[in-house]
């Protein structure tokens, strides 16, 4: 284990919380933190991994820094291996810089982006597989890259290591064949084997689309006719007024992007331009605008007005563009008429809706957890890969690709096809981490976030 000076930082989300907790790790961890706690004695003879009340004190100012509750972990047993301070302070900013330029002025340096856990990897506490599990369970923003990250963290990697086992099988096959030639007797087993190996790596990168797909939020396209209080509902999920809000219908021209989060889904809300005939320019590029975004949409949230005929337009719109969508029906305005005739126009189609009063706030938490539910529907539907696991498998995967497909194509000329069969074996290697490689490492802890 490497002697390293020790480093610092806050490991929960900057800004304010009712607690931060900041950690040092390093030999000197200790001593750095009795630097700082009034309570030396306590902290001394306190066994590790047991939690304890402190004061800390800027030295310098004489003045109290917070109390704090701690918790010590000697090395080796430690998340870095190193000797740990895990110090639970109030979740001001202000005490938590205080706290921590304190503890650098004691001796402790500031972490860089993702230290603590490459110290952990470097001990040998973790492997890499564990680091990038680690890293997408706290940044993953959907279950689907969450679930893969759980996976690695828990080891169930089986398809990975299944697949190692076959490519090695494949290449002695190929070394066979150079080997005895036409007496080896394998035939074609190698070649099929790379061929349906292939086909999985290529089905993994199609499986990594799904999840890319997502990445950056559910896309929920608000849209539906003008002046049904499609902009109103945007406003109103937002939780603050972004989008213009009138009564002439033609309000909005744009298509208008925020990131929300509903029940801790991340999701992109785009408010739209209503749908009409008009040969105003600016509108039709609007509508131009929101017939891509429908075709790019997860869900649609097709906002109606209850006061207001069904248009020629709107009947066609299911025939046509968002026929094949997951759409949810909202019928607006139901304070100014009951709306069931846009039910039963919806009810035929066979789309799920929801009557709602935007003025009156009437029905709004049953829409929002229908659109919940919606979203809770799309995520589960999602097939997830079993080899490539996040983006850095996913861009190893598609080199592996190109090498399978080289020694695919120069099966007879075996000694060049057992060169590419082997740098796609390193490639394999490379997604379970074996590498000593700084540059890789550094590459993949840059990502990281600090504290982290
Ligand atoms: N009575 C009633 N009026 C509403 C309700 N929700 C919105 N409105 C009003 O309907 C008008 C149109 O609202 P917007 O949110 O701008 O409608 P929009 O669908 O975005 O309209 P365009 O952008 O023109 O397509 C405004 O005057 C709103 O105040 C509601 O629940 N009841
Ligand atoms: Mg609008």
């Amino acid at each position: 284990m490497k002697d390293r000076k020790p480093i610092v930082a806050q490991s929960t989300a900057q800004g304010t919380g009712a607690i931060a907790i900041i950690r040092i790790s390093g030999e000197k961890a200790f001593s750095v933190f009795l630097n700082t706690v009034v309570q030396k004695e306590r902290f001394d003879s306190m066994p590790p991994r047991r939690i304890s009340l402190y004061t800390l004190l800027d030295k310098e100012k004489n003045q109290i820094l917070d109390e704090v509750t701690a918790i010590k972990y000697k090395s080796p047993r430690s998340f870095t291996g190193e000797n740990m301070v895990e110090i639970f302070c109030h979740g001001g900013t202000v005490v938590i810089r205080d706290i921590i330029d304190s503890l650098i002025r004691n001796g402790a340096q500031p972490a860089g982006r993702g230290e603590f856990t490459r110290r952990a990897l470097e001990n040998g506490k973790i492997d890499l597989l564990k680091a990038e599990a680690i890293k997408g369970i706290i940044e993953g923003t959907n279950e689907p890259e969450v679930i893969c990250a759980q996976k690695m963290y828990d080891g169930k990697i089986n398809a990975l290591i299944a697949v190692k086992e076959k490519m090695l099988a494949i290449q002695s096959d190929l070394e066979a064949e150079i080997e005895f030639g036409e007496d080896g007797y394998i035939g074609d087993r190698g070649k099929n084997n790379l061929s349906s190996l292939l086909k999985e790596f290529e089905k993994e990168i199609q499986l990594r689309k799904n999840i890319t797909n997502i990445t950056g939020g559910i896309r929920i396209v608000i849209t539906g006719p003008t002046n049904a209080g499609k902009s109103t509902l945007f406003n109103r999920l937002l939780g603050y007024n972004r989008a213009i809000v009138h009564h002439d219908p033609g309000t909005t021209r744009d298509t208008i992007n925020e990131r929300i989060l509903l029940n801790n889904y991340e999701i992109q809300l785009i408010d739209s331009a209503g749908l009409r005939e008009t040969n105003q320019d600016v509108e039709l590029q609007g509508i131009a605008l929101t017939t891509n975004a429908i075709h790019a949409a997860h869900l649609i949230l097709w906002v109606t007005a209850a006061n207001e005929k069904i248009s020629e337009l709107e009947k066609q719109v299911f025939q046509e563009s968002i026929k094949k969508k997951r759409v949810l029906g909202v019928i607006n305005k139901i304070d100014t008429e009951n709306g069931a005739l846009k039910e039963r126009f919806l009810s035929e189609k066979g789309i799920r809706h929801c009557s709602i009063s935007l003025i009156e706030e009437k029905n709004i938490n049953s829409l929002i957890k229908m659109i919940t539910e919606e979203i809770g529907v799309i995520v589960s539907s999602i097939e997830l890969p079993n080899i490539l696991l996040n983006k850095r498998h996913e861009e190893l995967g598609r080199k592996i690709v190109l090498e399978m497909k080289r020694a695919e194509q120069e099966w007879n000329r075996p000694e060049i096809a057992a060169h590419h069969l082997k740098k796609a074996q390193g490639l394999i290697e490379e997604i379970f981490g074996k590498t000593d490689n700084e540059e890789i490492l550094n590459r993949i802890f840059e990502n990281f976030c600090i504290g982290k």
